[in-house]
């Protein structure tokens, strides 16, 4: 935790070089029927490095809030012809909550009932005209560092804290929403759940430390055989890992989860005092289409136990 006060001129400098940097990842998009009062809108956040879009009118700016969905910034105008400012708030929001969407409201000073109708349709704030820079940059950054604790917040709400994986929570939604995709596509997929073997004993003989690294090294193996598929790896709990397999038979998610075996039979562990091996069993089954996610990983256990009788260190489907 660090006081904004104590830090050198040259870390503030630095910071808000970081700051601006970060904006450029920042999807803006301004609405407003004249193109004179959108222009200097538009210029401020360009200079700020925020990636900018325009809109001319309401449902302009609803078509492009479809086309690019990662737009977290909202700013419009009320006045314009086809659709008020209000209204299209109200649109937006029936989709896109506070969480995912900042928006803020621009309003004439000459009627101050414009700020109130924003924030009731739900936007997050609002600047009258003519619009003051300074407070127009406080209110830009003030919903700029929202969005971004909220990112932070999503983010270790989503992680496994050893592994960094995604957790058993996360795994969870993010896997039902996939398989029922999947299925609604008519799209083959699988389902692995994979255990290490003997891991106790490696607590026991090396230590609960050693444990722990081998569990985050284990992930990092993981993660790397991941990366470049579209399948999801989470951590259930302990020495338990689940993925899913986007797109994969029965047969294919049983040879790639063996690579993935074998990799891991190959993999050294170094912990502060010794190197390891492990190995791992793992239990695959393919997608029952409407079965429940609990129903699909207690197949997976069960192929897993079978994998763990017959002798460990292989995969069974
Ligand atoms: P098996 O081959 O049958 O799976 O044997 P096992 O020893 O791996 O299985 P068991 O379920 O008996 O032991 C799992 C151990 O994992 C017990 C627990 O102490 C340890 N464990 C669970 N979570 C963690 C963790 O976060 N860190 C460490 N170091 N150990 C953990
Ligand atoms: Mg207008
Ligand atoms: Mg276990
Ligand atoms: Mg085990």
């Amino acid at each position: 935790y660090v006081v904004k006060e104590d830090l050198s001129s040259v870390d503030r400098v630095s910071m808000a070089a970081a700051r601006i940097l970060d904006n450029i990842l920042i999807k803006v998009l301004v609405v407003d029927d004249t193109r004179s009062a959108r222009t200097p809108i538009v210029d401020a956040l360009r200079r700020q490095n925020f990636t900018v879009l325009e809109a001319k009118s309401g449902g302009e700016a609803l078509e492009l809030l479809e086309e690019h969905t990662d737009i977290e910034l909202l700013i419009t105008d009320y006045h314009m012809p086809d659709m008020d400012g209000y209204q299209l708030v109200r649109k937006v929001r029936q989709s896109l909550p506070s969480d995912q969407l900042r928006i803020i409201g621009v309003t004439s000073s000459t009627d101050r009932l414009l700020s109130s109708l924003f924030l009731k349709a739900g936007a997050s704030d609002f600047v009258h005209r003519p619009i003051l820079p300074e407070e127009f940059q406080c209110r830009i950054d003030n919903n700029v560092e929202t969005l971004k604790q909220i990112k932070r917040l999503r983010y270790f709400a989503e992680r496994d804290q050893l592994t960094d994986l995604p957790n058993r929570r996360y795994f969870f939604e993010a896997a039902t929403k996939l398989m029922n995709e999947d299925t609604e596509k008519g799209i083959e997929s699988a389902f692995a759940l994979l255990d290490i073997d003997h891991f106790k004993k490696i607590n026991d003989t090396h230590g609960h430390e050693a444990g722990d690294e081998t569990l985050r090294t284990l992930a990092r193996c993981m993660e790397n055989l991941i990366a470049r598929t579209p399948h999801l790896i989470g951590r259930l709990g302990g020495e338990e890992f689940a993925i899913y397999m986007h797109g994969l038979s029965k047969q294919e998610a049983h040879d790639w989860c063996d690579t993935m075996r074998a990799e891991i039979a190959e993999m050294t562990i170094k912990t502060r005092e010794t190197t390891l091996k492990i190995t791992a069993s793992i239990g695959v089954a393919d997608v029952q289409p409407h079965e429940p996610l609990d129903n699909q990983l207690n197949a997976a256990d069960q192929l897993l136990y079978m994998a763990k009788n017959s002798g460990r260190n292989r995969v069974f489907s």
